[in-house]
C-alpha cells in the first residue's frame, strides 16, 4: 500500500487549499471544497474495506439530500471548522477521505478528521450540488466554496438578476464570456450550512458552474480542481476590476457585438447564454 500522503490527489487539494488561503479567499475556516476520487486510485492507498467509523449527516433532513445518486463514491473534503491555511501542513486532521454508504444515508469515514471531527458543515449542498452537476456533466469531480473579497463586496452593491450580474462580469476582462458563456447563478442572502441552501445552490447548478451566495461568497463546480479554480479565479478578477472602476464613468467597454465575435471566434456558441445579450436576433447565432 502507498502512502497517502504522495497521493497526487491529495498534494494538489492541499496547494489548491494554500492557494486560496492565499488568495485571501477562505479566511479563518471559510470555505471548503469536495473533490469526488477514483476508487481505483484511491485503493492503491488505503484499504477500502476498513471503515474507520460512521459520520451521520447530521442536520441534514432525508427528504432534502437523497443521496443515492452518489452512493458508493469517495470524497476528499475539508474539515468543518477547520482553517485552508493548515490543510497542506496537515491534511490528516483538516481533511478526510469518505464514501458515501450503499444506502445513500450516512458517510464511511476512510481516512483523516483524525481529531475526531467531521466534514465540511456545507456537505449538504456540495454532495446535492455534485448530483446537479453530474446530472449535467457526467465528469464533474469538484464543488469549491469559499469568500473572494470581491466578488462578495459586488454583491453588495451590484443589482442580483442573473442576466445584469453576468453581464457585468463578462464587460470586465475579454475572456470572461470565453470561460463562463452559461453566465453566473445569484442566490440572495440564505443562511448557510441549511438543506433550503443546499437546494436551492444545487438548483442553479444545473444552469450554472459558479453560483454566488449574496454577502457570503461563491460555489464553483468544475471537471477537476484547476478548473475550479481557475473559474473562480476568473469571476474574482473581474469582481476586483469592477471594484477598481467603481463609480467613475466607463468609457470603453465591451459590446455586446464584441461579445458575439468572441463567441463565434470560441466556438461557444452552444453554451453562451445568448439572453444575457441584447442583440438582434440575427446575430445570435
Ligand atoms: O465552512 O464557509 O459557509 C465555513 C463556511 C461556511
Ligand atoms: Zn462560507
Amino acid at each position: 500500500m502507498k502512502d497517502i500522503l504522495t497521493a497526487p490527489f491529495l498534494i494538489e487539494f492541499e496547494k489548491t487549499a494554500s492557494n486560496m488561503y492565499r488568495l485571501g479567499w477562505d479566511e479563518r475556516n471559510g470555505g471548503n471544497i469536495s473533490y469526488m476520487l477514483d476508487e481505483k486510485e484511491v485503493a492503491e492507498y488505503l484499504d477500502l474495506n476498513h471503515v474507520i467509523r460512521d459520520i451521520p449527516f447530521a442536520g441534514i433532513q432525508s427528504s432534502s439530500l437523497d443521496a443515492r445518486p452518489v452512493a458508493g463514491k469517495i470524497f476528499l473534503v475539508t474539515g468543518t471548522g477547520k482553517y485552508f491555511k493548515n490543510v497542506e501542513s496537515d491534511p490528516e486532521t483538516n481533511a478526510g477521505i469518505i464514501r458515501i454508504a450503499k444506502d445513500g444515508s450516512h458517510a464511511e469515514l476512510l481516512w483523516g478528521y483524525k481529531d475526531g471531527g467531521r466534514f465540511t458543515s456545507e456537505l449538504p449542498a456540495h454532495l446535492m450540488s455534485h448530483m446537479a452537476r453530474l446530472a449535467v456533466d457526467p465528469e464533474n469531480r469538484v464543488v469549491m466554496h469559499c469568500h473572494p473579497t470581491n466578488t462578495l463586496a459586488m454583491t453588495y452593491v451590484h443589482p442580483l438578476d442573473e442576466k445584469s450580474f453576468s453581464h457585468t462580469l463578462w464587460t470586465m476582462s475579454t475572456e470572461c464570456v470565453v470561460v463562463f458563456p452559461e453566465g453566473v447563478g445569484v442566490l440572495p442572502w440564505m443562511l448557510c450550512g441549511t438543506d433550503e441552501i443546499g437546494v436551492a445552490t444545487a438548483e442553479k447548478m444545473h444552469d450554472f458552474r459558479i453560483v454566488l451566495w449574496t454577502n457570503h461568497g461563491i460555489y464553483g463546480a468544475g471537471k477537476t480542481l484547476d478548473e475550479t479554480f481557475g473559474l473562480i479565479e476568473t469571476v474574482e478578477k473581474a469582481a476586483t476590476i469592477y471594484n477598481i472602476i467603481g463609480t467613475r464613468p466607463i468609457l470603453n467597454n465591451i459590446s455586446d457585438e464584441n461579445m458575439a465575435e468572441l463567441i463565434h471566434i470560441f466556438h461557444i456558441e452552444d453554451t453562451v447564454r445568448w439572453d444575457f445579450l441584447d442583440l438582434p436576433e440575427d446575430k445570435k447565432h
